[in-house]
């Protein structure tokens, strides 16, 4: 059965993403480290999710995992590279190291990991997709983004260098680039804090997680000759940047 891999799958836009793909028929490897998450994608759809409860900074477990998987699950054709986080609001000289390089274990060095060990099977069967999650973030700075908005203009300068390199195989690789989405993501970064989180939302329009599980859904089933590079996604009514101003 063809399966779909999908990290970041207990919330906001993997859970959607595995949503989509599992409505269309598609085994899923749903990775995230909350197991119960997971656990009810699988008891939604029996017999089609297998649950990684992984870190996945946690290269031996990654490794272990995806070297062992169920031969019901073993047809990767495709890899979305979606888990990812960003810690902290404050401008750079406020945020801490820590935080920092939690954001790039996380949203670089773990992504390069997994598309690494997938790459190898994707070449052997000259076929697969990698679809990476990077974020407007990326080209439009705005306070507090500092080393977020750093990690997703990697994703997004990796994702096209490895389309280069990729040239004359059957192997697409895609970045994804949302802008304001509701969903745990700004929980997250203001570290459980419930009302700062909303109030990032109010007055604003945003994306659904739905909304880019169809983006992501849409640029997978093109024809395979046909690759889209990189996909700005913004709501409606965002400007470029979050258009937040500090107080002197
Ligand atoms: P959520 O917080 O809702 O989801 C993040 C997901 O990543 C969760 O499933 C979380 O699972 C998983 N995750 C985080 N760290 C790890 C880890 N170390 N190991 C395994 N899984 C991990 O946020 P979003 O859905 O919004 O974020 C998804 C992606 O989209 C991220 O890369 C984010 O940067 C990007 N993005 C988000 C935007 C937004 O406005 N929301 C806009 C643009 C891009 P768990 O905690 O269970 O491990
Ligand atoms: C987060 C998108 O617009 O909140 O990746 O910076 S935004």
């Amino acid at each position: 059965m063809e399966t779909i891999i999908v990290t970041g799958a207990s919330s906001g836009f993997g859970e959607a993403i595995s949503r989509r793909f599992l409505a269309e028929g598609y085994n899923v490897i749903a990775i995230a480290r909350r197991a119960d998450r997971l656990e009810n994608l699988s008891i939604d759809y029996p017999g089609k999710v297998h649950c990684l409860a992984i870190d996945i900074i946690d290269k031996c477990a990654v490794e272990e995992c995806l070297s062992n998987l169920p031969v019901a699950f073993n047809n990767v054709i495709a890899l979305i590279n979606n888990a990812g986080l960003s810690l902290g609001f404050g401008p750079a000289l406020d945020n801490s190291l820590t935080d920092w390089e939690t954001m790039i274990n996380t949203n670089i060095v773990a992504l390069l990991h997994i598309t690494k060990h997938m790459l190898s099977s994707f070449k052997e069967k000259n076929r697969g997709h990698i679809i990476n999650i990077g974020s407007v973030a990326a080209y439009y700075p705005y306070i507090g983004s500092n080393v977020y908005g750093a990690t997703k203009a990697f994703v997004h300068n990796f994702t096209l260098n490895l389309k280069t390199d990729l040239e004359g195989t059957k192997i697409r690789a895609s970045c994804i680039s949302p802008g304001l989405s509701k969903t745990e993501f700004a929980l997250v970064r203001f570290k459980g804090d419930l009302n700062k989180a909303d109030s990032l939302y109010e007055n604003k329009t945003y994306l659904t997680a739905e909304n880019i599980a169809e983006t992501v859904f849409w640029t997978f089933s093109l024809p395979e000759n046909v690759n889209i590079n990189v996909l700005e996604v913004m709501p409606t009514g965002q400007s470029f940047g979050l258009g937040f101003t500090k107080k002197q």
